[in-house]
């Protein structure tokens, strides 16, 4: 233990010997971050421990987060940060010659998700061990991350995220947890002494071992857990040799095929692919964690009729939502429950989030792949269907000629979303637009057989690793201004509100911005070579690419900005550096060229030496949380700009919010109620509502062509895409991208919205040119941003959803 600089620099240098058998002089800064997290992992857990124990003492109930993604970023930082030895540690290591940001950036980033839904859970670990409140991540130990991207010639490459190749210093392996996962085979009744029990032969069987991560809660000594599981073979070596009678080779095959379903972190968030083995990953991790919830349930309780009492599952998007027949499994064949009753306790456990909208994400699973792999879980499937179904034709006759859309089976497939909704007890959008559609549109029969299941959770972030951590320089002067409350009261920022017109916090505000905006700029210049001129507007949007999210439309308001240089010799304008950041599924061909079309526009503007002078074209490749940390400090304005009613919430928005930018943005998700929160004159709010949108979508009524015959300024940007303008420096023309505006009549109003983004453009020049009026948004956009806090969030699910209390541990 250390509690001071002194004992910490004489407790490293003695923790370096015995871990590397050599004096720290020789010592590589691979092995200083390795002996710091191992002195930090120390730290750690006896008050792991000590948690656990209280929190079965108290017989706390828990909640387990369910999610196949858990989008972590680096921990030591927030590690040091939370069990309150930053400084000292950051001073000792000083006095040991080391820098203390060179150390904690060589930690491999834990990427085990793919973008919103992933790293959502990961505030939510954050807030709930902040809260004190009981509760844990269940998920999957991927070998391979999110990808790496690299970004040639304009075109992006994917290169694996082989993020354990060291290790990772935060995970135990818990080998005497492990269970075992049943996956194939046959079913039989069989008569076992009283009862006829079910018995299943599965053909396969995989051995699931947990690794356990601390998830340590600003100082207040919690630390929960997150539980990861590999996939390995049940039989050790020899064993199955001899089960199997086979070969070395057969041997190393099965390995093989085993070690597969923890391997690779599916790559896509809209769609899903590798479809048996994606189905194997979902049962894999479900069944491990209902089983390991179980086992250390069961240690203290006979019974498991009052189950919901004591867990809540929470299912994070429909990927785990197989945890509802999995559980009724349980019950029923391996304890002997009835299906009433066993009914009674799955809905009383389960509760179910869902993250989008777009039809090809909420999964439908194919009968027939479901009735291999999981042969029982099907039969349950099959007859909650049947239940349900009765339970429609009986008591909601007039929804009977909607049976094919709310039935769990129907056309050869299974609906997860469907069957989250009827096993569970609360289903949830992530921003108050998105629960309203969910309502009124997408699951509307089902809110009408089942109003009070239906609420909403306006998404967070956690404040302590995107405010506190990544911007200590307004951190720091919000704690002069206001008091350190806010750090455990984020709604506290508010009161930034008195001080939002006062010239010296402005001034300071403003040079806190200024020197974020020097250090991104010097990120850039290291990652892209580009020098940008940090007195620029910082135009930034990050997030992943997809066609709804229209960076589209920010590339061509950018080309529509070069063609007016080009074309007017006394032009001039606020300069902007427009920064991009965004991973494309590997499959997505249409995601990828606008990428390549970005960086094609980066190539031509750059370059061009009247052009640069006014705009400059940065995409910063494979964009990732610790980016991402480095990004949102440094930025003026916030481009959220998505087609309204598709982006359910979006939580990038609130991080920009809070880091002082201003929005740009669509009536979308949570952009609504960040507008609601800074009110009109502190957000740039433009393009077609979420009803107009819904409506042209429903009636039709949107013709691309006539934006483009009537608009000279759209259809010169349009043409550039085809015309030969990007021949002069050596790219390819970009016709998929003109035909799915004019051909394909622009699915995503990209040019119904154009004019109007264009003049809300300027309406940001105009504002940014007066640094007062600018200084008072971004003041006021930080202090109403205490809402979109995790911490708020999870209060929320803790009361109303989970209905789990805080437990201190102290
Ligand atoms: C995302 C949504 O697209 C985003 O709007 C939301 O903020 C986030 O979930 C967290 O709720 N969805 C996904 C996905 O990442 O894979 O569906």
């Amino acid at each position: 233990m250390f509690t001071d600089k002194q004992s910490f620099v004489d407790a490293f240098k003695e923790r370096f010997i015995a871990l590397n058998g050599k004096s720290i002089e020789d010592g590589t800064e691979q092995e200083v971050y390795q002996t710091l997290a191992t002195m930090v992992r120390e730290q750690a857990m006896p008050k792991w421990i000590h948690t656990r124990d209280r929190q079965e003492e108290k017989h706390s109930k828990q909640v387990i987060y369910f999610s196949l993604e858990f989008l972590l970023g680096r921990f030591l930082y927030n590690n040091l940060l939370s069990l309150d030895v930053l400084e000292l540690v950051r001073d000792g290591l000083q006095d040991l010659g080391y820098d203390f940001t060179d150390i904690t950036e060589l930690e491999p980033e834990p990427g085990l998700g793919n973008g919103g839904l992933g790293r959502l859970a990961a505030c939510f670990l954050d807030s709930l061990a902040a809260l004190s409140l009981p509760g844990h991540g269940n998920g999957i130990r991927y070998r391979y991350g999110l990808f790496k991207q690299k970004i040639v010639d304009g075109y992006q490459v994917e290169l694996p995220d082989n993020w354990l190749r060291d290790g990772n210093m935060w995970e135990t392996r818990r080998q005497d947890k492990a269970v075992e996962i049943n996956f194939g085979g046959w079913i039989e009744m069989k008569q076992i002494g009283d009862r006829l029990r079910v018995v299943h032969h599965p053909d396969e069987v995989v051995l699931a071992v947990p690794y356990d991560m601390p998830i340590i809660g600003y100082k207040n000594d919690v630390v929960n857990t997150l539980r990861l599981w590999n996939a390995e073979s049940p039989l050790d070596d020899e064993a199955y040799l001899e089960k199997t009678k086979g070969t070395y080779k057969d041997l190393l095959k099965h390995k093989q095929s085993i070690a597969t379903i923890s391997e690779f972190l599916y790559p896509d968030d809209t769609t899903y692919e590798g479809k048996v083995l994606r189905l194997k990953q979902q049962y894999f991790f479900v069944s491990a964690g209902i089983q390991s919830m179980l086992v250390s349930y069961l240690k203290r309780n006979k019974s498991l009729k009052q189950l919901g009492d004591h867990y809540a599952i929470h299912i994070n998007d429909t990927h785990p939502v197989v945890a509802i027949p999995e559980l009724m499994r349980i019950l029923m064949d391996e304890h002997g429950y009835g299906w009433d009753e066993a009914w009674r306790i799955t809905k009383s456990v389960m509760s179910f989030t869902n993250h989008t909208l777009l039809a090809e994400a909420l999964e439908k699973w194919p009968v027939e792949m479901y009735q291999r792999l999981l042969p029982r879980v099907y039969q349950i499937i099959e007859e909650i269907n049947r239940r349900f179904c009765r339970d429609v034709l009986v008591n909601y006759p007039h929804l009977e000629s909607h049976m094919g859309e709310i039935a769990i089976v129907s056309n050869e497939q299974i609906n997860m979303a469907n069957l989250a909704v009827v096993g569970s007890h609360s289903t949830n959008g992530v921003a108050q637009i998105h629960t309203d559609i969910l309502k009124q549109r997408e699951m509307r029969y089902l809110y009408e057989m089942f109003p009070l299941r239906f609420n909403n959770k306006t998404n967070g972030i956690t404040h302590r690793r995107w405010l506190l951590k990544s911007n200590p320089g307004l951190s720091d002067a919000i704690t002069e201004a206001i008091g350190p409350s806010w750090i455990e009261h984020p709604n506290d920022l508010e009161k930034l509100m008195d001080v939002s017109k006062d010239r010296s916090f402005q001034e300071k505000v403003m040079d806190v911005k200024q020197q974020n905006k020097l250090d991104l700029a010097a990120y850039i210049q290291e990652e892209t070579g580009e020098t940008v001129d940090p007195h620029s507007i910082f135009d930034v949007q990050v997030k992943r690419l997809h066609a709804y999210k229209r960076q589209l439309l920010n590339a061509l308001h950018i080309h529509a900005l070069y063609l007016k240089i080009q074309a007017d010799p006394t032009f001039t304008m606020v300069p902007r550096t427009f920064i991009f950041g965004a991973k494309a599924a590997p499959g997505y061909y249409y995601a990828k060229e606008i990428i390549r079309y970005i960086n094609a526009l980066a190539t031509l503007i750059n370059k061009d030496k009247r052009a640069s002078q006014f705009i400059k074209v940065i995409f910063l490749e494979n964009y990732r949380v610790s980016m991402a940390e480095r990004i949102f400090p440094g930025s003026d304005l916030s481009e959220q700009i998505s087609t309204a009613s598709y982006e359910a919430s979006g939580t990038g928005n609130m991080k920009f919010m809070m880091n002082g930018a201003l929005t740009i943005g669509t009536l979308d998700g949570a952009n609504i109620e960040i507008r609601d929160a800074v009110g009109d004159d502190h957000i740039f709010i433009f393009g077609l509502s979420p009803q107009e949108v819904m409506n042209y979508k429903k009636f039709g009524g949107y013709h691309a062509a006539e934006m483009y015959h009537a608009h000279q300024e759209i259809k010169d940007v349009v043409d550039g895409l085809v015309n030969g303008t990007f021949d002069k420096v050596g790219e390819y023309q970009f016709q998929s991208i003109f035909d799915s505006l004019l051909v394909y009549n622009d699915d995503f109003l990209v040019l119904k919205d154009f004019v109007s983004y264009m003049r809300a453009q300027r309406r940001v020049d105009e504002v940014f040119s007066d640094q007062s009026r600018w200084a008072e948004s971004s003041i006021v956009n930080t202090a109403k941003s205490g809402i979109f806090s995790s911490d708020r969030t999870i209060t929320e699910y803790a009361n109303a959803v989970w209905n789990i209390k805080p437990t201190s541990v102290k």
